[in-house]
């Protein structure tokens, strides 16, 4: 029978989650689902629950873990015959022992980035607010200043990647993810990766996961590219 293929990517903000999870889903055809993305699609869409959303996001606040459960694990029980790859969900404890009730995932992939990388990253960081296609002025710039590659609109910076907000969001990061590292760790399924340069981390994740997935390819079920 098919196996399913199903992990995480972890890393605190600016870390290179979004950027690798791409690269993952298009080498690997892996579902992709950034909570990032879904919680800025809430808010985005002017409902009751967008607006509470927003007060957190603002303010680079966890989102509550009863709200993000609501919001993730129906989406992957949608996706329960299909391999994914989550991007920023679980990252609390409390979210993680709700996926594992759910399902089990295969690897967890942790990226460890030096403290001055990510502030220099993310106050470069520009975003197209419909798709959530990532742009850093000096990594990936967009073909036109200021516009989105595939739709040409404009591009925003979050609110979150301002410097004060930073700086509560990297503190807080460590200390809740901590516990969810050593969890994944005793299930012996937590890979982490040192280093300031995606392109220089990208090639062993790469590897890795090609071992893993293509040592029996028929054995894993693959989506197609999204
Ligand atoms: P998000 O959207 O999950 P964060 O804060 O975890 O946001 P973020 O900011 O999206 O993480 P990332 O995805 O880890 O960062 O990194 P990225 O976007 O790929 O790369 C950062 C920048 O660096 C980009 O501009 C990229 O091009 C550039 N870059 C990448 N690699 C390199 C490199 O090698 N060199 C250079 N020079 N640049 C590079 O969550 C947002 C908010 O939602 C809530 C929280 O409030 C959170 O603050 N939230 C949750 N709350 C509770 N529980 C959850 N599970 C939640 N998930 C989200
Ligand atoms: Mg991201």
């Amino acid at each position: 029978m098919a196996k399913l293929f199903r992990a995480a990517i972890m890393g605190p903000p600016g870390s290179g989650k979004g950027t690798i999870s791409r690269r993952i889903a298009q080498s690997f055809g892996l579902q992709y689902l950034s909570s990032g993305h879904y919680l800025r699609e809430s808010i985005a869409a002017n409902t009751e629950a967008g607006a509470l959303v927003r007060t957190y996001v603002e303010r680079s606040m966890l989102v509550p873990d009863h709200v993000m459960t609501r919001l993730m694990l129906p989406r992957l029980e949608q996706l329960i015959d299909q391999s994914w790859l989550l991007d920023g969900f679980p990252r609390t404890l409390s979210q993680a022992n709700a996926m594992n009730d759910l399902c089990q995932m295969d690897m967890v992939i942790s990226l460890n980035i030096p403290f001055e990388t990510l502030k220099e990253r993310l106050s470069a960081r520009w975003v197209h607010q419909a798709s959530g296609r990532v742009y850093n002025m000096g990594f990936n710039p967009p073909r036109v200043q200021g516009k989105d590659d595939i739709t040409g609109e404009p591009l925003i910076q979050h609110d979150d990647d301002k410097p004060e907000a930073l700086m509560a969001r990297l503190r807080h990061y460590k200390d809740v993810a901590k516990p969810v590292m050593d969890l994944y760790k005793s299930q012996g399924i937590l890979h982490s990766f040192s280093g300031t340069d995606t392109d220089r981390i990208w090639p062993y994740i790469n590897s890795l996961l090609s071992t893993r997935m293509h040592t029996q390819p028929s054995d894993y079920v693959q989506t197609q590219r999204p």
